[in-house]
């Protein structure tokens, strides 16, 4: 079903003409407001005045996360703090989170991005949308709740955790629609079935599923334990949040990107050309209406395809295949964001222990898990027993205080982590996508 049948049906030289229109504007608002981009655009010798197609995006230079880390917290905002009504930041870091700010019109647009995903999925204002994705400083629960709420369904804002509450309110509130990560969906279903409940006695009919990598694998098991559709959703804090892109329900393959919205471009991350349309490679993004943080060709080193053939569902707007993967060493488990630096710097904060570790990255049942195994000293190495679970003890709290994730610390003697010559591989995961 369509929610705006104007913009989503748009033929592609409309949409392409209004893209150019809202680039030229936005650029011309960065570089008026944001003392980074007037920097980095005349480092590059470019205007905004020089850019005059599409094709002229290539020409100005990249934004990173670490330009957000280093323009902490409000460097990148192009309004002044009275006109940004909320704050948001990404998961899983503390010290320097990347944060974003919202206009009053940005919260409009985004509540509207989400009624048109929703709408894309299938569901409808009859809906009762039980929305677990966690409420706080992570996108996905207020992204989701506000877009149900405009859509008009019946929006249950139950946040995640606590399986066997969600799973009353499910059967007694009658939730048609789930949204929450593939790895709870499928937690939920085993949690279902181990309190007897038959899933097909459910009204849930449709999951809207994403804030990490899954695959075609997973769908398939999600929607036989759960009898429903699961719709892939895509989105990042960076960019606005979930609601960026979203599979259409009709054809279930590729997610259509909002390209009256965001103007996605794929290059070779080690390179840095633009690649053609179909090939595989980096996913860049530039905002073209947000106002309290636009972002100029977004490095979200998420690694996709655009798909420019058209849909069977009448979307004109490009769809990104399912994301396959990431350019740099980004973890997501149990939906937090963890790069092996982080967990590095916890452990080297630690007396006692060498500089040799590696990430087990597993999946237990539906849930991610994960060990740090690390190498001692040889003078920890030979103190008590008592002492050494002490040691694992105080490292496994400070993963937990810094990243806000459970895991299991391994103490190994020295040298038998394996050395390499190369790069040292420091993470072994082992789920299966
Ligand atoms: O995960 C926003 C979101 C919330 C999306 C709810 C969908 C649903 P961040 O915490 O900033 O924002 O994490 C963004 O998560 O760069 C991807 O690597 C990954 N990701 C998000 N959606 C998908 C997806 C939210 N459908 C990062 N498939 C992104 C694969 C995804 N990876």
């Amino acid at each position: 079903m369509l929610w705006n049948d104007e913009f989503e049906t748009l033929p592609r030289e409309a949409i392409e003409a209004l893209q150019l229109k809202r680039l030229q504007h936005t650029l011309e608002r960065v570089c008026a407001t944001v003392p980074f981009y007037k920097k980095r655009f005349s480092e590059a010798g470019i205007t905004p005045g020089d850019v005059r197609s599409l094709d002229d995006l290539r020409r100005l230079p990249f934004t990173l996360k670490q330009d957000m880390r280093d323009n902490y917290p409000y460097g990148l905002f192009a309004v002044p703090l009275d006109q940004i009504v909320r704050i948001h930041a990404s998961s899983g870091t503390t010290g320097k989170p990347t944060v974003v700010g919202y206009t009053k019109r940005d919260i409009d647009n985004w509540a509207e991005l989400m009624a048109r995903s929703f709408a894309a999925a299938g569901t409808t204002r009859g809906d009762v949308i039980h929305n677990a994705y966690g409420y706080g400083l992570f996108t996905g629960g207020l992204g989701a709740h506000y877009g149900a709420e405009r859509l008009g369904a019946s929006v249950i804002p139950m946040s995640g955790g606590n399986t066997q509450k969600q799973m009353m309110i499910m059967q007694d509130f009658g939730s048609s629609v789930i949204t929450c990560t593939p790895s709870y969906s499928l937690y939920l279903a085993e949690a279902l079935k181990e309190s007897g409940v038959d899933p097909n006695a459910l009204k849930l009919r449709v999951g809207i599923l994403g804030a990490e990598p899954w695959s075609e694998e997973i769908r398939a098991e999600i929607e036989r334990n759960l009898g429903i559709k699961a719709i892939d959703i895509y989105g990042l804090s960076e960019i606005m949040g979930p609601g960026v892109a979203i599979e259409c329900i009709e054809a279930q393959h590729g997610l259509h990107i909002w390209e009256d919205h965001f103007i996605p471009e794929i290059i070779d991350p080690d390179t840095e050309e633009v690649l053609p349309d179909g090939e595989h490679g980096e996913l860049v993004i530039t905002t073209i209406t947000k106002e309290g943080i636009p972002l100029i060709r977004y490095r979200t080193r998420d690694i996709t395809r655009i798909i420019a053939e058209p849909c069977i569902c009448g979307r004109t707007h490009r769809r990104l295949e399912r994301m396959s993967g990431r350019s740099d060493d980004m973890l997501i488990i149990r939906g937090v964001n963890v790069f092996p630096s982080q967990i590095e710097s916890v452990l080297f904060s630690i007396d006692g222990i060498e500089p040799h570790y590696q990430l087990i990255v597993d999946r237990e049942g539906t849930l991610d898990t994960l060990e740090v195994q690390v190498e001692v000293n040889e003078k920890t190495f030979s103190d008590e027993i008592k002492k050494l679970q002490e040691l694992s003890q105080k490292i496994s709290r400070a993963i937990k205080d810094l990243l806000g994730i459970t895991c299991k610390v391994r103490l190994v003697e020295p040298k038998t982590i394996a050395r390499s010559e190369g790069k040292a591989q420091r993470v072994i995961d082992r789920r299966q996508q």
